[in-house]
């Protein structure tokens, strides 16, 4: 049963700091991080409720922020399949973490338990892991004093990507029944990824090297990890800005987030011309592909480029390997690209959702298609199959060696593609096993459609809270009267768009706008930004 004199015991060592307002946003807490200590520490009590609430399964945390800049860190949880924190727990990790003595710390644990009807005679059991963050050691302490504080029992999965402590969590909770989702280790992982992609690329020629920027993060390691095991006779990976100890380079001018936002190469990434590259952020869960062209300019191939390539391979192989009652959705957010958005839409015809940023949005609208493909435009995503789908996938019977051609590479990727939170890793062979399939070059993949010029801007406002959007945050509500001004300036510009949201990351508002030239497109979104500050 829970000791609440021992919680407030290891409480007075983890003290919370007067005068700051945690928020359990679309990405965990995320800060600066000696702010985080306390926050840590109560995410520990929570993951151990949680885990007591769901029969003593595993709840999985991660300490990370990310692509975030290195004096930063942050903490999430994951739910036992691997999928993020349901979200009506959301608010109990804010309060945990607001709550300001150790009197009111232990007031709010009480009312969890009571309110979920916890019993708290059982155990509880977490799994953790961090990235490579100089401030994740501390972090982790004060994270396990925590866990300790409500007795529950631990594993320390070490220094990993967000996406293999998923990988763990979930492979924890399904080890032994007929949903196992692989062996539950660091490399049960990679054996089944590099499984997948020899089956997946079968019979194929190599393509050239691929050139990858890991943003001096958690992901240099783990990629040299993954591609020894693929072996270098069928995927030749070149890994750049693997340099993990010296302080300040982690994102630093590299990395996924930097190289979408600036459009432009990562520092310590000199490709020449026809080369191909690509770029992971700080905890190895997104990833971008780019090439410089013969002209000498930055072609990037984003999120929304995976989406389209995935979901087009993805129904030609559902077609060939005649599985036609298999239906394959897009899911995206006002983040997309309208050229990627019209492209899937109006030419390949598949049906697209859009939904609130925030990879739990999302997942949840994929799940409601047999395949469906989600990314967001930064390179966070992936391809869930539906446990039918899998079904029909696996029994399907086939009639000639084409189709049952399409059918064993169909089957390699649902083991290839992580079905538990978008992986740079797993995208990143998906990609090379879809280019390989092709033989195609970036340029190749590049001609689908051309993007529309678009920029992010973020804009400091004193209170961010006060935006509030609906229509898939695509329009404002409050305060009123400012969406009516987005919208005559929008109309302005041909093929204009932009919209406004308060972020769920960072203490900013973002502005996103698009049109069809560079000029336009950057004008809309200073006059947007003029109308937010
Ligand atoms: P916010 O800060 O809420 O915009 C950012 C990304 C999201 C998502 C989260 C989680 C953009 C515009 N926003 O959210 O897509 O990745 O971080 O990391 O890229
Ligand atoms: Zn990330």
């Amino acid at each position: 049963s829970i000791n609440y004199d021992q919680i407030k015991e290891a409480a007075t060592h983890h003290p919370k700091p007067q005068d700051i307002k945690y928020t359990y946003g679309t990405a965990g807490f995320r800060m600066r991080a000696d702010l985080l200590d306390s926050v840590v520490f109560r995410v520990g009590i929570l993951a151990a409720l949680r885990s007591k609430k769901l029969d003593s399964k595993f709840l999985g945390v991660m300490v990370t922020a990310s692509h975030n800049p290195e004096r930063d860190n942050g903490i999430k949880l994951v739910d036992p399949y691997g999928d993020m924190l349901e979200q009506s727990w959301e608010e109990y990790a804010t309060q945990l973490a607001n709550s300001q003595t150790e009197d009111e710390l232990v007031e709010v644990i009480k009312r969890i338990v009571v309110e979920n009807n916890i019993d708290e005679t059982k155990e509880a059991n977490v799994v953790y892991a961090r990235d490579t963050r100089p401030s994740g050691p501390a972090l982790v302490m004060a994270l396990e004093d925590g866990l300790k504080s409500v007795g529950s029992e631990v594993i320390d999965f070490g220094i990993k990507t967000t996406p293999q402590l998923h990988y763990m969590t979930c492979c924890l909770n399904t080890k032994g029944t007929e949903k196992s989702y692989g062996d539950p280790s660091e490399l049960g992982y990679y054996k089944k990824l590099a499984e997948a992609f020899r089956k997946a690329v079968d019979g194929k020629p190599r393509i050239s090297a691929l050139y990858v920027d890991c943003a001096n993060g958690v992901g240099a390691p783990k990629l040299s990890e993954l591609a020894r095991h693929v072996g270098d006779d069928i995927l030749e990976v070149i890994v750049a800005n693997d340099d993990t100890r010296t302080q300040g380079k982690l994102n630093h001018l590299c990395g996924a987030d930097y190289v979408k936002t600036c459009q432009r190469l990562p520092l310590g990434m000199d490709i020449e011309k026809g080369k191909r590259g690509a770029s992971l952020d700080g905890d190895a869960d997104r990833i971008v592909f780019y090439f410089v062209d013969e002209d000498g300019t930055f072609k990037l191939l984003d999120g929304d480029k995976i989406a389209a390539l995935a979901a087009s391979f993805v129904i030609d192989l559902v077609k060939t390997a005649g599985v036609e009652g298999v239906k394959v959705g897009v899911v995206q957010t006002a983040y997309a690209n309208g050229s990627a958005t019209n492209y899937l839409k109006n030419v390949m015809k598949v049906p697209v959702s859009c939904v609130s940023t925030g990879v739990k949005h999302l997942h949840h609208e994929a799940t409601k298609y047999d395949i469906g493909v989600y990314f967001e435009a930064n390179g966070h995503g992936t391809v869930l199959f539906s446990p039918e789908a899998l079904k029909t996938i696996s029994s399907a019977k086939c009639e000639t060696a084409e189709q049952e051609d399409a059918l064993k590479r169909l089957r390699a990727l649902t083991d290839l593609i992580n079905q538990t939170v978008g992986d740079a890793l797993s995208d990143m062979l998906l990609v090379e096993a879809i280019l390989v399939n092709k033989q195609w070059t970036l340029k190749d993949w590049d001609q689908a459609y051309t993007d529309l010029p678009s920029r992010l801007v973020k804009v400091v406002v004193s209170d961010r809270h006060i935006f509030k959007g609906t229509n898939a945050e695509r329009t404002l509500i409050e305060p009123v009267g400012l969406q009516e001004k987005i919208d005559a300036l929008v109309g302005k510009y041909k093929d204009g768009r932009s919209f406004v949201r308060p972020s769920g990351t960072e203490d900013v508002v973002r502005v996103y706008a698009e049109a069809a030239t560079r000029e336009e497109c950057d004008e809309l979104a200073y006059k947007v930004s003029g109308l937010v500050y």
